[in-house]
């Protein structure tokens, strides 16, 4: 079959005069997960992960992927044409898919793009990289795929959510004025907005489109007295909601409106958010301001009353990780579970979540030297029987109306080595020093990353994945908001700020240990200003579960180190202690959480 849609791709391409196809997994609002509707990727390869780039020339078809899609990517593209490769380290750029493209194809060759599928900054970087090679580029407006795609999957037509006052008690009116005054401020008259998390945000929507993310697939253009929401009308039941200057109109509508709109205006563009085809449907009369969104900073920085929902829904999220380690702990050697039986008990215990919507991610519940996998999840047919031995790494998260949540705990389900025992308490220390930075105001994501890593690199290791991303407000679990701990993140952290803290180490073949937990930026409480001058952060923890205490070795921590963790363990018997109401699981925590 992926055969057959090659053979059709290649003849597109001749019809097309195209010698190579360009495909990016992801869709027009840049989304990391996508609709299957947008899938293309997986319909011209059969790849059933997240992150891919493919390449078809007349003769051949390369797919680049990420180590944490290793494994699918071996099994997915066995029976098919493809080579692959898996990156070690991710970046936005295509340097390397274009170096290969260029060593297979001759000068003056032509590649096609969806512009739809490249924002302007990649779009921008990709032309330099093309140039040098003597490669052209034509885009293919609409994608060739869809020219192919019998039986394509539709989108979501579920009815949109207005989001209750309770959980937003900053109205969309309210958000829009204060976005255009700072248009105004930047002496623009237009901003074009196509990621989904700034839209459901600003105007207090969400919706069911993408798995695991409630986000509503739409466009918007925001003027200094107008707001014009591009979506698919049908679903909106109650149009009342749509006031203070909201006009809906079709999605299909988008490109012909911000033609007209953007004539002889100032707009407003977020180049590292909009692709490529929204800025050639500008109106070329238009002054162009390429400049951050205002939205970034809407989304990033919790108000207090959205910091206080948030800690209750990581309170609920982390009671049902608590329910499922002790449930494992209670059957585990005493009956067959395997990794996909876990997963089912995740979301069992999740459900009992006030307001739990569904899973913010699939979960990875990797028993063994499955861990050693990054994001390795368990499928029904094919999961391993975790046995009374060894280690199990459980990583999940839930949306809730409340809030988003993201944790992975590592734990013993049975007898473990020394060894396991001190890379455990090596991620561990890691994951203590960064949670337990002391910051000046100013400081960036990339600045503390060493933290974390400086006990594992010690040791003459290192984890291949960030650590760190910010995480949404019923939306995202990887807020798109550039947020994060690690080497690409250069985003201030600033206060109400909520992201993650989970560092790894991986020993292929043997097991995997992660500890993550989500916190949030907060004024430190005892040291006010740093050189008399300025404001100190600190972390605050959201997660609420104890850490593995069979697996630490006490005596490779230092004093400080014990007592972080006793303090921590010591909150989170205090903050769970009213909302656990099983007398056993209190009792089972009670235990977890007692001085080491
Ligand atoms: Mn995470």
């Amino acid at each position: 079959m992926i055969k057959e849609r090659l053979k059709e791709l290649r003849a597109l391409m001749k019809n097309h005069g195209i010698n190579a196809y360009l495909l990016i997994s992801t869709d027009p609002h840049q989304n990391e997960y996508l609709p299957p509707y947008w899938d293309r990727c997986r319909f011209i390869s059969g790849f059933t992960g997240t992150y891919c780039r493919i390449i078809i020339t007349d003769k051949e078809t390369m797919m680049w992927t990420d180590g944490k899609e290793e494994l699918k990517v071996k099994k997915d593209l066995k029976k098919t044409p493809y080579k692959y490769y898996v990156k070690e380290l991710v970046t936005a750029d295509l340097r390397m898919e274009i170096e290969w493209l260029a060593e297979k194809l001759p000068r003056n060759s032509v590649l096609g793009i969806d512009p739809q599928t490249v924002t302007v900054t990649q779009m921008d970087a990709l032309k330099e990289l093309l140039n040098n090679k003597g490669i052209k580029v034509k885009y293919t407006d609409p994608n060739l795929i869809d020219l192919l795609w019998e039986k394509r999957p539709t989108l979501s037509q579920s009815a949109i959510v207005f989001r209750d006052k309770k959980y937003e008690p900053v109205s969309a009116v309210e958000k829009i004025k204060k976005l255009q005054k700072i248009m105004k401020e930047k002496g623009t008259d237009v901003h074009v907005i196509s990621n989904l998390e700034s839209i459901a945000r600003l105007l207090n929507v969400r919706g069911n489109d993408i798995e695991y993310t409630p986000l509503v697939i739409s466009y918007l253009i925001v003027t200094l007295d107008q707001v014009l929401w591009f979506v698919n009308k049908k679903r909106i039941k109650d149009l009342e909601h749509v006031t203070a200057n909201i006009i809906a109109f079709d999605y299909e509508d988008f490109a012909k409106i911000l033609k007209n709109i953007t004539e002889k205006r100032t707009v407003l563009v977020d180049t590292n958010e909009i692709s490529q085809w929204i800025m050639n449907n500008i109106s070329p009369s238009a002054k162009i301001v390429k400049e951050t969104s205002p939205l970034i900073t809407f989304k990033g920085i919790k108000t207090e009353k959205e910091l206080k929902h948030i800690i209750h829904a990581n309170i609920k999220d982390s009671i049902s990780l608590i329910k499922t380690i002790h449930w494992i702990k209670n059957n585990v050697g005493k009956k067959k579970i395997t990794e996909w039986d876990v997963a089912q008990k995740i979301v069992e215990f999740k459900k009992e979540g006030k307001v739990f919507i569904d899973l913010s991610f699939g979960s990875t519940v990797a028993y063994g030297k499955n861990a050693a996998i990054i994001h390795y999840s368990a499928q029904p047919d094919n999961s391993s029987v975790i046995k009374n031995k060894g280690m199990l790494l459980l990583d999940a998260g839930g949306n809730y109306l409340d809030g988003t949540s993201d944790i992975t705990r590592t734990i013993s389900v049975g007898e473990t080595t020394k060894e396991m025992k001190e890379s455990y308490t090596m991620v561990l220390k890691g994951h203590l020093s960064l949670g337990q930075a002391k910051f000046p105001k100013g400081t960036r994501g990339y600045h503390l990353d060493v933290l974390a890593r400086r006990p594992i690199w010690d040791k003459g290791f290192n984890f291949y994945h960030g650590t760190g991303h910010g995480v949404g407000y019923c939306t995202c679990v990887h807020e798109t908001s550039g947020i994060g701990i690690s080497p690409l993140k250069v985003a201030i952290l600033d206060e109400g700020m909520v992201l993650t803290n989970e560092p790894g180490y991986y020993k292929a073949g043997h097991y995997g240990v992660r500890i993550e937990n989500c916190i949030y930026v907060a004024k430190n409480s005892h040291l006010t200003k740093i050189n008399g001058k300025n404001t100190v952060l600190e972390f605050k923890e959201l997660t609420m579960c104890p850490y593995e205490k069979t697996l630490i070795e006490k005596n490779i921590l230092t004093k400080q180190e014990i007592e972080w963790i006793n303090n921590y363990h010591c909150l989170v018997f205090k903050t769970l202690k009213a909302h656990i109401k099983d007398k056993k699981i209190l009792a089972w925590l009670k235990d977890a959480c007692a001085t080491i």
